[in-house]
C-alpha cells in the first residue's frame, strides 16, 4: 500500500516490518563502531535527538556548521559501511514511491527518548536535490510534522508506526518537517525507544 501525503511524498505502511529485526541489530553494530552522540547545533543547543551514522559520508554537526563528513568527528575513523540490507531496503522503497535508480551514500541513524523532538527545518546539506528521502521508523510510534515551504506554513501531523517507511522527492523534497516530542509508549522490539533511519544522496 502507499498513501500519498503530497505530490512526491509517499508513506508505505509497514514496508519494513519484514526487515525490522535485522535493521535493528545492525543498528546495534554501527553504535558500537560509532556511538549514539547528541550533537551541538550551530546555535550553541545539544539536540535532545542522539545521532550516528553509517555509509560512505556522516550527517554532523557543531558550532561552526551542519556538514557531511566522510569520519566520525569523535573517533577520526570512517563511518561504518552501510549494510547492503539497508541499502536495498532503501532502494526498493523509493523504487515503490515511483523514485528508481535510489543509490544513497549516507544513512542517518536518529534515537529518541521519551521527550526527545525534532523542531521544523529543511534537509538542506545534500549536494543533489533530485534524489528522494527515504525515512524507515523502529521502536516507539512518533507523530510527523509534514509543513510547507515557508517555516510558518501549517503543518500536518502524520502518525508513524515501527515499520512504516516515508519517502519525499521531487516538489516535496524540501519541505519543513519535524517530529513532536516522543511519549513514553514502549515498543516490544525496542522499549522505550524510537531509531529512524534517513537515508540520503548526500555526496
Ligand atoms: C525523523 N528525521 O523521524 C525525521 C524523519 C532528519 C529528520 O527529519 O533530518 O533526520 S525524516 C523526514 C524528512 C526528510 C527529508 C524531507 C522531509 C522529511 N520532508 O520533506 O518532509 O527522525
Ligand atoms: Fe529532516
Amino acid at each position: 500500500a502507499r498513501e500519498a501525503i503530497g505530490p512526491g511524498a509517499f508513506v508505505l505502511p509497514g514496508f519494513a516490518l519484514p526487515f525490522a529485526d535485522e535493521l535493528l541489530s545492525a543498528v546495534k553494530a554501527i553504535s558500537q563502531d560509532a556511538p549514539f552522540r547528541h550533537l551541538v547545533t550551530p546555535g550553541g543547543f545539544t539536540m535532545s535527538v542522539a545521532l550516528t551514522n553509517c555509509g560512505a559520508l556522516g550527517w554532523t554537526s557543531d558550532r561552526r556548521g551542519y556538514r557531511y563528513s566522510p569520519t566520525d568527528p569523535d573517533t577520526g575513523k570512517p563511518w561504518p559501511a552501510m549494510p547492503t540490507s539497508f541499502a536495498r531496503l532503501a532502494r526498493e522503497a523509493a523504487s515503490a514511491a515511483g523514485f528508481d535508480g535510489f543509490a544513497p551514500d549516507a544513512c542517518l541513524v536518529n534515537r529518541y527518548a521519551p521527550g526527545a523532538r525534532l523542531s521544523l527545518h529543511q534537509d538542506k546539506d545534500e549536494h543533489d536535490y533530485g534524489a528522494p528521502i527515504v525515512s524507515v521508523s523502529l521502536g516507539m510510534p512518533a507523530v510527523f510534522l509534514f509543513g510547507g515551504h515557508e517555516r510558518g506554513d501549517k503543518a500536518v501531523r502524520i502518525p508513524l508506526q515501527h515499520g512504516d517507511v516515508v519517502v519525499w522527492g521531487g516538489e516535496d523534497r524540501l519541505r519543513y518537517h519535524g517530529v513532536l516530542p516522543l511519549k513514553d509508549q514502549p515498543h516490544p522490539a525496542l522499549g522505550s525507544l524510537r531509531i529512524n533511519l534517513t537515508f540520503r544522496k548526500a555526496g
